[in-house]
């Protein structure tokens, strides 16, 4: 038994070493498996396991490694998915103009708007080019840069007919050509009726919830009846010779010309792009006219508005007003054979595509100009910038500002609202008389509180490149529209700025509203209401500010106006002419 008894140590040593390297192998092992689990599922990888022994030791230092290449693999394809997401959301103008090429495939596109993009104007012995303030231009411009083709529309400029060739044609823009503009000429008369009268007494405010009477006059209507077949014959001159050729009309001005073209041209694709709202039935059924202006729209084969609501409100007005069928599941109108599309598409503006390099120095530098040129040392700065019309609730801005002021006292003296307003239809008595209550108002305001104004008004035409100086310069931007179609002011505001500063103060009647949900939105008729917003604004922390004006940029950027473009033209190119056409 003596003898045996080393022997009998050594087995039960033996097996208990076993044993135990058995626990620890096993508890390794798990912890292994453990963090290899972790490390695949997407975790950042832990710690790696204390080392316990030389057996483990080769076999956790593969495991670390493989856990670090998984990493790494994992961060580079998360970084690609963003890549492949951030192209997939980017609409650039390149990448539309590729767009538009394949889309198109060799078919001319033509645009008809009333306001043309370039207006030649004589100043003194010298011709000078404007750009018109209008969103409609903004919005459009940038899809004839990138992929060509012609813009027709009234040639209004006293020096338009020196520019043009003998059928009005030039090519533009001036200082670097890249498509056409087809210039119509219109008599005093006609555009008196055509412009100043049908579309602007009577369908602007017809169309635009803002308490202001639209004036019907039989003659207006005839010269605009008479206007809209003399752009027809434009039309048909530029496409002439053209299969298939898409067409883009643009706004209230042509709603008879969708179908004065497919009558003559079945085999054009044509689009109908509404920039304003549209009301509900019971408004548009004060046109006399109604039957006449839903039947010229419903030739085109797509209409576009820029909201679902004025989508649903044009089906409930065709669906009261004519026999044809309205398909709500597709949006469609089936009329006499034809079918027209009816769908939003929410115009923007160009977003820049190269960053500037220091935006809060150009933030400052935009404030130190845009007071020195006014005289002023304020610490706050609003701004608001908008056409000199009745619906852009420029008064109630005022009473918004004055209203502050009133009730926050301690902002008196230091701050400023730069409004900008650029003179618009002065042909309109209303319009005139709405350009001397703007004035008259802030004068009225302005005499209550001591010290420096605190409204200036800016009452001239500013091109893009002088309003930009005030939208990066301004604390707060104020968009008060009674009712806007979109409202670009607002988007522009927002564009402009790179230094993630700055406050958007919106009407929610603007259907800018829908999408920029980290405006302050207010409702401009409510005083109080807009006092609130801009005295929250001006005591906003900067990285309040930063938190909302990224994701608004966010927006913009990804719902930029080639984006709009894209999608106009994508439904226009899928629309299925009828066979034999
Ligand atoms: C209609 C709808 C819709 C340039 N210089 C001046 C000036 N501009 C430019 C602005 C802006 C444009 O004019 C104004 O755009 P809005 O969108 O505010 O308005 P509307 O002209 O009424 O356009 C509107 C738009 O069509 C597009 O579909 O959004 O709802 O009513 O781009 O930079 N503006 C002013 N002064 C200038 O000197 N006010």
């Amino acid at each position: 038994m003596n003898e045996l008894q080393p022997l009998l140590l050594t087995v039960a040593a033996l097996l208990a070493t076993v044993l135990a390297s058995r626990v620890i192998v096993r508890r390794q092992v798990r912890r292994l498996a453990d963090w290899l689990r972790l490390s695949r599922t997407g975790e950042p990888p832990p710690p790696p396991p204390t080392r316990a022994g030389a057996l483990m030791n080769p076999l956790i230092r593969e495991a670390e490694a493989l856990a670090k290449d998984l990493a790494k693999a994992q961060e580079s394809a998360v970084q690609e998915a963003r890549l492949r997401s951030q192209a997939d959301a980017l609409w650039t103008a390149e990448r539309l103009r590729g767009h538009v090429h394949a889309k198109l495939a060799g078919r001319p596109l033509v645009v008809v708007a009333n306001r043309e993009p370039y207006r030649h104007a004589h100043s003194g012995s010298k011709i000078e080019v404007v750009m018109p303030a209008s969103g409609l231009v903004t919005g459009l411009e940038p899809l004839l840069r990138a992929c060509g083709g012609t813009w027709i529309a009234h040639g209004d400029g006293d020096a338009d007919r020196e520019t043009s060739d003998e059928n009005g044609r030039l090519k533009v823009p001036p200082e670097n050509p890249q498509y056409a503009l087809r210039r119509v000429w219109l008599s005093d008369e006609e555009d008196k009726g055509f412009y100043s009268g049908f579309s602007n007494e009577g369908l602007w405010p017809l169309c635009h919830i803002a308490h202001t009477r639209p004036v019907f006059r039989p003659d207006d209507w005839a010269r605009y009846r008479e206007v809209n077949a003399k752009f027809a014959e434009a039309v048909f001159e530029e496409i002439e010779g053209q299969t298939e050729p898409c067409v883009l009309v643009q706004d209230y001005h042509f709603t008879l010309l969708p179908s004065l073209i497919k009558e003559r041209r079945p085999d054009a694709r044509v689009a109908l792009f509404w920039h304003i709202p549209w009301p509900n039935p019971e408004a548009f059924a004060i046109c006399p006219w109604q039957k006449e202006l839903l039947h010229g729209l419903l030739g085109a084969d797509l209409i576009g508005f820029h909201t679902q609501d004025h989508c649903n409100n044009f089906l409930d007005t065709v669906d009261r007003v004519l026999e044809s069928r309205v398909d709500r599941a597709r949006f469609a109108v089936k009329r006499a054979g034809h079918e027209t599309l009816v769908k939003p598409f929410p115009i923007s503006v160009a977003f820049p595509e190269t960053p500037a390099r220091e935006p809060a120095a150009a933030a400052r530098a935009a404030r130190e100009k845009v007071l020195r040129a006014a005289g002023r040392e304020d610490e706050f700065i609003a701004v608001g910038v908008d056409r000199l019309d009745y619906t852009k609730g420029i008064l109630e801005r005022f009473r918004g500002v004055e209203r502050m002021l009133d009730l926050y006292p301690e902002y008196q003296g230091r701050v400023v609202l730069f409004q900008i307003g650029a003179p618009s239809r002065m042909a309109l008595a209303g319009y005139r008389d709405f350009g001397e209550a703007v004035a008259a108002e802030a004068a009225r305001i302005n005499a209550r509180f001591k010290g420096p104004p605190p409204i200036v008004v800016l009452s001239r035409h500013h091109s893009h490149d002088e309003l930009k100086p005030y939208y990066l310069a301004a604390d707060a931007c104020l968009v008060t529209s009674l009712h806007d179609g979109m409202n670009l002011v607002a988007k522009e505001f927002v564009a402009a700025r790179e230094d993630e500063r700055g406050v958007l103060i919106l009407s929610r009647f603007a259907g800018a509203a829908r999408a920029l949900r980290d405006a302050l939105i207010v409702n401009p008729y409510d005083a109080d209401a807009v006092a609130e917003a801009l005295r929250t604004a001006l005591a906003m922390k900067p990285d309040a500010q930063s938190l909302r004006m990224v994701r608004l940029r966010r927006e913009v950027r990804e719902n930029n106006i080639y984006r709009w473009s894209a999608n106009l033209i994508t439904e226009l190119a899928a629309v299925r002419l009828p066979a034999g056409v």
